[in-house]
């Protein structure tokens, strides 16, 4: 039997309900989390953590809990699910009320989940690299928020993957800005370059841990935007996130990178980002 955490009490899955006029489910008015678990334990908890907190504020819901809490929480929840390799989804909307655009007046409860999946690592992926397709982003300006409202996305990968692809690269005009669940990143000449953190982009974590692993061994690392032009003409191209860690695209719109192969910088990346996994959560299995 699986478990999941409804406000604070990890109960069997078959018995968390949530009410229809729940806000999330009737507004997407709430924010989110996906966090990696290797070996049973949680790796960057605390980044993710922060940025749920931060995601929340910014929409005005406070948590009801410590981040420190909800950690504790988390790890209870791995135990209970026998966890070793997967991810912990958690979500938190404004709470139940009679459907109004504007806040409900009286205090409500926010509505806090998180429940576990058995997620494999794509090795096989991070070998042969991936395809991309491009497509125009048309999300909303603050894309910094993980919010539940995912519309934008979600059209993006779908197009993605109806033309055989596994993620769609969005573009505001020429700038890139980033994936539909993923940190898009190009390398010229040995440097690499990401959008830089603003309302544009999801500030993702796994591109935190890139950013210092490449200021540690001194591979040169610019947050700026670049065009599509860029993208074009780019020696490598990857993308990060939570669930794909660092993975080489190797084709964009039918458009060979590196002739189809993943990169020497990408290849660099991965391994040294799967040393900081094996840092926090110890070794992984081959
Ligand atoms: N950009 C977007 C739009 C995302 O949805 C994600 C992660 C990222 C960037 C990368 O952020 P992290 O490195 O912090 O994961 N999306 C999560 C999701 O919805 N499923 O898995 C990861």
């Amino acid at each position: 039997m699986k478990f999941t955490l409804l406000n604070g009490e990890i109960i069997p899955r078959s018995e968390a309900k949530v009410d229809v006029e729940d806000r999330g489910y009737q507004f997407g008015d709430g924010v989110y989390e996906v966090i990696r678990v290797y070996n049973g334990k949680l790796f960057t908890a605390n980044e993710h953590l922060s940025r749920f907190v931060k995601s929340a504020d910014s929409i005005g819901i406070s948590i009801p809990y410590t981040t420190e809490q909800l950690k504790e929480t988390l790890e209870k929840l791995i135990e209970k699910n026998k966890l070793q390799l997967g991810t912990i989804y958690m979500q938190i909307t404004r709470g139940t009320a009679p459907r109004n655009h504007a806040f409900p007046t009286v205090k409500v409860t926010p509505t806090l989940v998180a429940y576990t999946n058995e997620v494999r690592r794509p090795e096989e992926s991070f070998h042969t690299g991936v395809k991309a397709i491009l497509t125009e982003d048309i999300r909303w300006l603050r894309c910094d928020i993980k919010s539940l409202n995912l519309l934008g996305n979600l059209l993006a990968k779908q197009k993605a993957v109806e033309a055989g692809c596994y993620e769609a690269i969005q573009h505001r005009g020429q700038d890139v800005t980033e994936g539909s669940s993923s940190n898009i990143y190009i390398v010229k000449n040995g440097a690499v370059m990401t959008h830089e953190s603003n309302h544009l982009i999801l500030k993702g974590i796994t591109k935190d841990v890139i950013l210092d692993v490449c200021s540690d061994n001194d591979i040169p690392f610019e947050e700026k935007t670049f065009s599509l032009d860029d993208l074009e003409t780019a020696d490598e191209v990857f993308l990060s996130s939570t669930t794909s860690e660092v993975m080489p695209v190797i084709e964009i719109s039918g458009n060979k990178v590196n002739n189809g192969t993943p990169g020497e910088v990408t290849r660099k990346i991965q391994e040294l980002f799967q040393q900081e996994i094996e840092k926090q959560c110890g070794k992984l299995a081959d």
